[in-house]
């Protein structure tokens, strides 16, 4: 890379639109975390095709998620922001990296059996060593730190193994990453179902906040967000659905859940979920202004997703090249 900063990668699934829990799982940490290292992200959209999309809607989601990314504050103009698919690394380093993975392995893969439950008709082989190209996406740009909620957990520990394995046979080929997983945010909860976690495949619109959602949508939602019969507003165990509300006012305001009691005390659920929803319009608002300017200026987006893949693709060369001497492949005649 071209200075001495540790390297961050990071990336989405291009499916469908983001939610509050992509914001502050994943998306509002990597901004955290900007200036601190040299940063990856990409839009995975070859992930995506683990499940079956309509391509022009497909199309535009991805576009969109690039447009977020910008609009949440990374600036394409300092990080490298580019799609996954537009980098033929990605799929070569994973057919080689498959070969260093078990199958024991991937059967232990959480994600791969809820995915698989919820698509009967289409359990994969992509779906199956989705974590494999998992980590060919991170260990290609020799990143030192991958920012992700809870659920992506196991991924990271897999991406650890193999890079490890790879290293043990030939050498310190890969930076061994770790996972940056936040204390609060980590895993934000469905608003209709406090022990499932909001996702963006939820069928019920009152389940997720979307992040295009609008400023009565947003309030309406966490109005009729599922709490506990309590009146109290206090962390607890017992009380999931409270407890996910705070978790969400916590990271949008900075105050820690004794300042957040503190704030409640004496006053019911209904102010405390206003509170929430206030909060929550007003943090997205500025994200929502600059996504719609954005994705009104095609030449400004296509230049940045240009210039960033040829960077991208510079990159992941890089280190592809040097993997292919080290398992023995011959090199190309010039
Ligand atoms: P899907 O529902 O299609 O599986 P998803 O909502 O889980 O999608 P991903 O693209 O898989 O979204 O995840 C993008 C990032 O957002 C990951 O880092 C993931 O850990 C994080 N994330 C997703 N959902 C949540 C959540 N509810 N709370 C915190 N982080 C989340
Ligand atoms: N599986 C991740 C998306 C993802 C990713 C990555 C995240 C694909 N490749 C590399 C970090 C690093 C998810 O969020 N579902």
């Amino acid at each position: 890379m071209l200075n001495d900063k540790k390297i961050l990668y990071s990336g989405m699934q291009a499916t469908g639109t983001l939610t509050l829990g992509n914001y502050l799982g994943a998306l509002k940490n990597w901004v955290n975390l900007n200036e601190e290292y040299e940063c990856i992200y990409g839009v995975m959209d070859l992930h995506s095709l683990t499940v079956r999309q309509n391509p022009a809607e497909f199309r535009k989601n991805a576009r969109s998620l690039y447009a977020l990314y910008v609009a949440a504050g990374l600036n394409p103009e300092k990080n490298c922001i580019y799609y996954q698919s537009h980098v033929p690394g990605h799929a070569q380093l994973s057919w080689i990296l498959g070969c260093f993975t078990y199958m024991g392995e991937l059967n232990r893969m959480t994600q791969f059996k809820d995915k698989s439950a919820k698509h009967t008709d289409n359990i994969n082989a992509g779906l199956y060593t989705y974590p494999v190209l998992m980590a060919a996406d991170i260990l290609l740009y020799q990143a030192d730190v991958v920012p992700v909620g809870q659920d992506q957990k196991q991924h990271l520990e897999i991406t650890r193994d193999i890079a490890q394995r790879f290293n043990a046979v030939y050498g310190e080929v890969f930076t061994v990453p770790k996972a940056y997983i936040p204390k609060a945010g980590a895993k934000i909860m469905s608003l209709a179902d406090p022990q499932k976690k909001m996702s963006k495949s939820e069928e019920n619109p009152n389940a997720s906040i979307w992040l295009m959602d609008d400023r009565d949508s947003i309030i309406r939602k966490f109005k009729r967000a599922v709490t506990d019969s309590d009146t109290v507003v206090r962390y607890a165990k017992e009380k999931p659905g409270i407890s996910n509300l705070m978790d969400i006012y916590s990271c949008v305001t900075g105050k820690n859940y004794d300042e957040i009691e503190k704030e409640f005390k004496g006053k019911g659920y209904g102010d405390f979920k206003l509170a929430v929803g206030e909060a929550v319009a007003d943090e997205l608002a500025p994200l929502q202004k600059r996504y719609t300017e954005l994705m009104a200026d095609k030449t400004y987006i296509e230049s940045m997703i240009k210039m960033n893949d040829e960077k991208a693709a510079f990159y992941a060369a890089k280190t592809l090249r040097k993997v292919h001497k080290k398992v023995g492949l011959t090199e190309m005649i010039k």
